[in-house]
């Protein structure tokens, strides 16, 4: 569901024959098959930077991150433009697995389950083959499919939102709302429409309550067709909806759309999250944690103390620096500013 890598390297063919027997592998639950999930994404990470065409076995293992299993790999691809291996992975479970894996509310597990009860196919499961049982999630996941499976024009993404903002501005004319994502950043499809909602607090009401309304009008207009994950508690800070939504058009087809609504002092971070890419957003958190802060949707923070025996770990959660505009966050962690549609990889 990914929007399509636009950006080609030099080694284009090698990267692709990889990255297809990595997906074969990531349908598997083996622990060995983990592992090569995680050698071929260094693999290839590495192959993408790697600036000249390879020419032979020596230069291939001379990259780090390519072993010698690897650079075998990669001659057969440069030799015989074809990867054996990905034939031998191609099993019908893993077929089956990734075909499953693409139900939304459906993960490997369960797409593992099905495949142990006898399913292969959508109709096996929409059969419910095996005696399989589906959550109400999946059920809808499985029923829209082929739409939430489908990236829409940035359009349609564009339509839908001019639906829902004077609606949500009729609800509280001094809200905040705009489209996140893909669609800020400038991208010609969007896999879901993410959308951002919050509100000024200088005259002493804030966004707290405003979510449960604003879904509610939503689906009294039609506009909101399916919920999908509502928050646990509609009283926290930080809300997140996820759901199904449509044009009033007969024909038109079932979109996913993400809501999120925080705080307005929370805003910049919530935007700079929520603009992406997600490997943006990796290498923004890393720069952070570098620099001895600490970088979530909710803000930047400083004076974060870490467990010297596991970094991961924080024995304080620090205190906000930046958190109301992006420029802030960006200025304290050096980075020069980017333009939503230059934040990618
Ligand atoms: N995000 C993130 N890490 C994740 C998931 C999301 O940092 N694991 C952030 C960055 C994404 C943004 O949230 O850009 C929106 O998430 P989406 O999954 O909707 O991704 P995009 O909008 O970027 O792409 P798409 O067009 O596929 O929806
Ligand atoms: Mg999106
Ligand atoms: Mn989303």
């Amino acid at each position: 569901r990914k929007e399509p890598e636009q950006r080609k390297c030099m080694n284009q063919d090698i990267i692709e024959k990889l990255e297809e027997l990595m997906e074969l592998h990531k349908a598997k639950l083996g622990e060995d098959d983990r592992w090569r999930v995680y050698s071929y994404s260094k693999c290839i990470r590495a192959l993408r930077n790697y600036p000249k065409k390879i020419k032979s076995f020596n230069e291939a293992r001379s990259i780090t991150g390519v072993g010698e299993k690897t650079a075998r790999k990669i001659m057969e691809i440069i030799e015989t433009g074809d990867l054996r291996r990905i034939g031998y992975e191609k099993t019908d479970d893993v077929e089956a697995i990734n075909l499953f894996q693409g139900i939304y509310g459906v993960g490997r597990q369960i797409a593992y389950m099905w495949y142990t009860n006898g399913c292969r196919t959508l109709d096996d499961v929409r059969a419910r083959k095996g005696g399989i049982k589906l959550s109400h999630v999946q059920e809808v996941g499985l029923q829209f499919h082929d739409d939430i499976n489908d990236r829409m024009p940035r359009s349609e993404a564009e339509s839908i939102f001019n639906l829902i903002r004077p609606i949500a501005l009729e609800l509280d004319e001094h809200l905040y709302i705009d489209i996140m994502g893909s669609f800020r950043r400038g991208k010609a499809t969007c896999g879901d429409i993410d959308i951002i909602v919050t509100r000024p607090t200088s005259d002493g009401i804030t966004h707290a309550g405003l979510l449960p309304e604003l879904l509610a009008r939503l689906h009294a207009a039609k506009i909101l067709t399916e919920d999908l994950a509502l928050p646990d508690d509609f009283s926290a800070l930080e809300l997140c909806y996820r759901g199904l939504c449509k044009r009033p058009e007969p024909d038109a087809k079932r979109r996913r759309i993400d809501i999120l609504c925080v705080p307005w002092e929370n805003r910049g971070a919530a935007l700079l999250y929520y603009t992406g890419d997600d490997i943006f957003n990796r290498a923004m958190r890393m720069k952070a944690n570098v620099l001895g802060y600490s970088l979530n949707q909710r803000g930047l923070y400083g004076g974060v103390v870490r467990d010297p025996w596991n970094r991961r770990v924080k024995i304080s959660e620090g205190n906000i620096v930046a958190s109301e505009t992006e420029e802030e966050i960006f200025k304290i962690l050096g980075v020069p500013w980017q333009e939503p549609h230059e934040r990618v990889r």
